[in-house]
Parts: structure tokens; sequence; C-alpha cells
């Protein structure tokens, strides 16, 4: 049974080789039924959600910038990919150390499972409980698997290691790698079943009329010009930001929101409860501080929901408390200065978006809506607290990681059409865009050619001061290369602000610019 028989203390490096092979498919085996038992233990991401939540939140300012004006596309999956691969190499290293001393694998596979529990952990003892009997699922089934392929021979066995025979390793190979596959599709599956659960849920879900709805929109709102993104952005276009590698699926029943912290009486209201408060409607466009200079992470929407002031009169907020932090399902929070509400804005914790049900990636059930402020300090989706706090107490999650406090939208104007780098043909050319400054509203915004003077462009009608505003502008344009730059003023006379700042720590600016060929 035994095929290579090494001198004691000593280890052939076929064994070896098989020794952290038979490590790397234990952890392997670990994580994946880590992975499916995350699944069933209700509202828990999966270990490898937890630790790429960790990755995001740990990584150095310039690189998180860059991954996060991208997260929700390509960048989640290759961090899960990274992290599998840690996995496996951190399993192979413990069959190495276990090659010699085969008493070593169970110590290290626990040691292993205990630093991905301290990686994993995000800091809310909420998720404690549930993420301790992931991993220990995942340890547990990792050192059965391991005594498996590796078994211990008869003599010495603690001198010289595990002896490993290359078919053990090939049919645990097999049977590993089809346990994943059978328990990933599993994962998947189940997956897709409870968000279709959700939807099925959101669908059935039936928002009330708004007691106050929003005005009815003029018509022009959005410009006639070809190829133009329409003012009021529809769900399925609407940008998307947020460091939960999947959207917490969220059971509207047992779902609750608290209002709690330094407050006279706390509150907790069900979904019934909420819809069934007086609700306000309104056009308010959402920014992302990450958004560059004619960057597409902002987008208008027609949100319903209940006025944030109305909610706080019930809890009895204290003086001291001047901090409005909102709590996510998901541990995520953001938090802004209650005084902002003292001007009556229309902030609101939001349940529909464009006349249904907030889809699950936009925060279903109810997040957090405050026109005028970037989305890191304000918009709180999966929302499950609102807590009455000071900055001192509670440091939002982009305020931990050097975002500036003071999250007040800026100014900006953006150019749509043509597409920069295009080609058009000379002649009359239809140019147009939009600008914002949210709570503030859209003065004037101007055109101007290869730096020559400032041209005033005809605004859209208006939707709102918490909206963008959409423009167009005729250009003669002449053959050749050209440079087109927009800038706007807003209702008070204040140009936005031109000089180039990078996105980090708090906005960019500067003005979008864009080269057209002309032929
Ligand atoms: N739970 C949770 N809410 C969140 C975030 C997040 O990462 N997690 N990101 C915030 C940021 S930075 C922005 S810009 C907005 C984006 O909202 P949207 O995805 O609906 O466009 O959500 C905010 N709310
Ligand atoms: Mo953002």
């Amino acid at each position: 049974m035994i095929e290579t028989e090494a001198p004691s203390g000593t280890v052939a490096p076929s064994n070896r080789r098989r020794t952290a092979l038979a490590g790397a498919l234990a952890a392997l085996a670990g994580l994946v039924a880590a992975e499916v038992f995350g699944l069933v233990l209700p509202g828990h991401p999966s270990p490898v959600t937890f630790v790429a939540d960790r990755v995001v939140a740990a990584m150095p300012d310039g690189p998180r910038e860059a991954l996060i004006g991208a997260v929700g596309t390509l960048d989640k999956p290759l961090l899960v990919v990274g992290i599998v691969l840690a996995v496996l190499g951190g399993g192979a290293l413990i069959g190495l150390a276990a090659a010699r001393r085969s008493s070593l694998a169970p110590v290290l596979f626990v040691v292993g499972g205990v630093v991905a529990y301290l990686v994993a952990w995000n800091g809310t003892t909420a998720d404690a409980p549930g993420l301790a009997l992931v991993v220990a699922v995942g340890v547990t089934v990792a050192l059965l698997v391991w005594s498996r392929v590796a078994p211990v021979p008869h003599a010495d066995g603690d001198v010289a290691g595990p002896v490993v025979e290359r078919r053990t390793v090939l049919r645990a190979a097999a049977v590993v790698g089809a346990a994943a596959v059978v328990g990933l599709g599993v994962v998947a599956v189940t997956r897709r079943a409870s968000s279709a659960t959700v939807d099925a849920m959101r669908s059935a879900l039936r928002i009330p009329r708004p007691t106050d709805p929003a005005p009815v929109l003029p018509a022009g709102i959005t410009p006639d010009v070809a190829g133009i993104a329409p003012a009021i952005t529809p769900n399925a276009d609407f940008y998307q930001i947020d460091v939960a590698l999947s959207a917490p699926v969220i059971d509207v029943a047992s779902w609750s929101l608290s209002v709690t912290g330094q407050v006279g009486s706390p509150l907790t209201l069900s979904f019934d409860q909420l819809v069934a408060l007086p609700s306000i409607e309104r056009h308010i466009a959402l920014t992302c501080v990450s958004n560059e200079v004619g960057g597409d992470l902002v987008g208008t929407a027609r949100w319903q929901g209940v006025r944030l002031t109305d909610v706080l009169a019930k809890v009895d907020v204290q003086d001291g408390a001047d901090l409005v932090l909102g709590v996510s399902v998901d541990g995520f929070t953001a938090g802004f200065p209650r005084s902002i509400l003292g001007d009556g804005r229309d902030a609101m914790i939001a349940y529909a978006m464009n006349g249904e049900p907030l889809p699950v990636r936009h925060g279903f059930p109810a997040r957090l809506v405050v026109p005028g402020l970037y989305g890191y300090v304000s918009a709180t989706k999966w929302l499950r607290e609102i807590r009455l706090t000071t900055l001192a107490a509670d440091v939002p999650f982009w305020l931990q990681r050097g975002w500036a406090e003071d999250g007040s939208i800026d100014a900006a104007s953006r150019i749509d059409v043509p597409r920069a780098g295009s080609r058009v043909a000379a002649g009359t050319v239809a140019v147009g865009g939009r600008a914002w400054h949210q709570h503030t509203g859209v003065g004037s915004v101007e055109v101007s050619v290869d730096d020559g003077p400032w041209q005033a462009a005809t605004l859209a009608a208006p939707i709102g001061t918490d909206a963008w505003r959409l423009w167009s502008w005729q250009w003669q344009a002449t053959s050749g290369t050209h440079r087109l730059r927009v800038r706007m003023h807003d209702l008070d006379g204040t140009p936005q602000d031109a000089d180039v700042r990078p996105v980090f720590p708090g906005a960019a600016s500067g003005l979008h610019t864009i080269t057209v060929d002309v032929t």
C-alpha cells in the first residue's frame, strides 16, 4: 500500500508534492463546505464574500479608488478567484509542513481557520456567531478530507510524517472536485432561487400611493438630441456602487428598521408599518463621490419614502446626537450631520424607485436618500438601523478609510453627445449633456470649442433643484479635430470648480473636456 518509504527525518520530493496537493485539496474541501454551509444560515453572505469585503476595506486608497469605480463588474470575480487561490496555497503550505510531522496538520488547519475567521470578521458582532459556525464546519471538513488523503503511516508517524500514495491523492482530487462542482452548483441554484423568491416578494408588494406625490414633470426634460440618455434614469440603467459582493437577500416579512442611539424613545418599524406612514415622492439625483469628471456614477430617479425628519420626530432625539448614521444589513455604514436636515430638504427612508419597490441591488427593502449629499455619507442601502450618534462614537465606513467628512455634492457638468473621441460629419452637430448641483440647482450651462468663448447652451425643462438638468447646443462644426468643454453655474451664480482635483478624498473636480473628429 505504501509506495515510497522515506528514511527517518527526510521526505522524498514526490511525497512532499503529494502532501502539498493533499493539503490544498483538504483546504478546498473545507472552503466549499463553508460556502455551502454559509448558504443555509439565513442572511449571511458567503465566507469568501466576507473576506473579499475585508480586502476592499483594507486596500490602500489608490488601488481601492480604482476598484470602487468598477465594483459591480469584473473586480469582484477577480477578488474571489484570488481568495480561492490563497486558500489553496495555504492548504498546500500546511501539507508541506505536515510532510515532516503529520501531527502538525490538524493544528495548522485549526490555526488557518482562526486566521480565516479574523480576516473575515467585519467588526459587527451580529455576524460573529454565524461566521464562527461557518468556519468551524469548514475546518472540520478540511480535517476529515486531510485524514483521508494523507493517512499517517503505521510506524514512526510522528517522525517521518505521512506517506501519500499517488492514487489516493488522485482519487481524493476527483472526489473533492466533484463535490466542489456539486456544492457550488447547489449554492448557485439556491442563490438564484432565493433572489427569485425576493423578486416574487417584490412584485407581490403593494406600495401605497404617495401621500405627497412628485410634481408632474413638464415636457422637454430630455432634449431632442439623438443618443442622449433620458432625464429619468430607468432602474435597470441606474449606476450601482457598494462594497457587498452580492446584494443581501432580505425577507421583507422578517425585516425591520430600528431607530436607536441617543434617543428618548427608540422605535422599530416593520415594512408594513413603514409604508403605512405618510410618504413623499420626489425626483432626486444620486451621485457617487468616486465619479470621475465626465463619469457616469450619477443618476436621477423618482423616489418614494417616509420623510426622515418625520421618523426622527417620533423618537425624541437628544441634543448631543449630531450624526445620523445609516447602518446596513451588510454592516456598511454612512453618516451625515443631523444639522443638514434643518433646511427641510426631502431626505427620506425610500422604499420605491421609479414606481416600483426598490430593486434588490439598490437596497431592497429600504434605503436612505438625502438630496445634496454623496452616496458614501448618506445613501445606505439594505437599511436596518438609523442611529442617532456622534462622530466621536461612530465613524462611518468610508470616513474610517480617509474620505472627507463633508459629503456635500459639488456642482458638475458633462458632455454626453457626441461621445468623446467619436467622429462626426461637418455641419450642424447636436451636442448634449447634463449638469447637477443637487439641492442648489443648475442656473446655466456653457460650451467652449477649442478654448474659444463660452457660449450659452439651451437648458432642458427643469425637473427640480434636487435633480440634474439636461442641456443641448447646436455646434456649427468645421472639419478637423476639435476640443469641446462644458461648465455650469448653479442657481446661486457660483461657477463649478475648474481646478483639477482627483477623486480621493472628496470628489474630483475640473471641466469635462472631449475631443471630436469632424470630417
Ligand atoms: N449597504 C451599502 N449601502 C451603500 C453603499 C454600500 O457600499 N453599501 N455604497 C454607498 C455609495 S458610495 C453610493 S454612491 C450609493 C450608490 O447607490 P446605488 O448603488 O443605488 O446607485 O450607495 C451608498 N449606499
Ligand atoms: Mo459612492
